[in-house]
């Protein structure tokens, strides 16, 4: 691991780690699997985090066996679907559906200079960031679109990196999901997971809930 007076940014995950559309999203993919008759369950929720929406379909599609029985088509008007219902849930969004800390934590990198990007799967980022009022705090964000390949490839956290002009080992990169951590860990970056420890195994640093995420609490479990 980098040494604490190594790092000069951090590569935020957006949903789980900022705010907690991971829920919302949980939420319409769950519809989408009572649709197509595929069982729900945690493993599934769990590895649906972070993963773009294509691949989440497809491992839908695949946890009922069903990924043979649609067209192409019919799975872009699913996804179209599932997008639909999240951004309606996106819309009620406000400032309250930060999460806790995760505001003095930005600012806390602003007053000391720390460089900030953002690295999220979501073709969405920049709607949420536009509700929870943090367009401000995050003139950089990767483009999902620009991607050739969604995380637990490191190419995201690469990218996210290079916007802010920083090498990989310069930056920690801050995830709520096992790919997410596999996708840091690939960039040489290191990696703060968020949530639960089991799932979130190979994090350099974890913290249970995002309140805990503070420079001096970093520092000490570098150091
Ligand atoms: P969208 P993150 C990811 O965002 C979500 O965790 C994942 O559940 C979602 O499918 C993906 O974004 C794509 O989102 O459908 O809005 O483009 O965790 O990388 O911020
Ligand atoms: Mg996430």
């Amino acid at each position: 691991m980098a040494s604490f007076s190594d790092i000069k940014g951090f590569v935020f995950d957006l949903d789980g780690v900022i705010t907690d559309t991971s829920v919302f999203h949980s939420q319409a993919w769950h519809q989408v699997a009572d649709k197509v008759g595929a069982p729900w369950s945690k493993e599934l929720e769990d590895g649906l985090k972070g993963i773009s929406r294509m691949d989440s379909l497809e491992m839908i599609l695949k946890a009922g066996n069903v990924q043979d029985k649609y067209t192409n088509d019919e799975k872009v008007d699913l996804a179209t679907e599932k997008n639909t219902n999240y951004l309606k849930l996106v819309d009620q969004m406000t400032p309250a559906n930060l999460l806790p800390g995760i505001k003095s934590f930005l600012d806390e990198l602003k007053s000391e200079g720390y460089l900030i990007s953002l690295a999220s799967a979501s073709k969405n980022a920049p709607k949420v960031l536009e509700k929870l009022q943090l367009t401000d705090y995050f003139p950089k964000i990767v483009d999902p679109k620009s991607l050739t390949n969604g995380k637990p490839d490191p190419e995201i956290y690469l990218k996210g990196a290079e916007l802010i002009d920083l090498k990989p080992e310069q930056c920690i990169g801050v995830e709520d999901a096992a790919a997410g951590v596999e996708s840091i860990n690939a960039a040489n970056e290191t990696s703060i997971g968020i949530g639960d420890a089991q799932v979130l195994k190979d994090a350099d640093i974890l913290f249970s809930d995002t309140s805990e995420m503070t420079l001096a609490n970093i520092k000490k479990q570098m150091n």
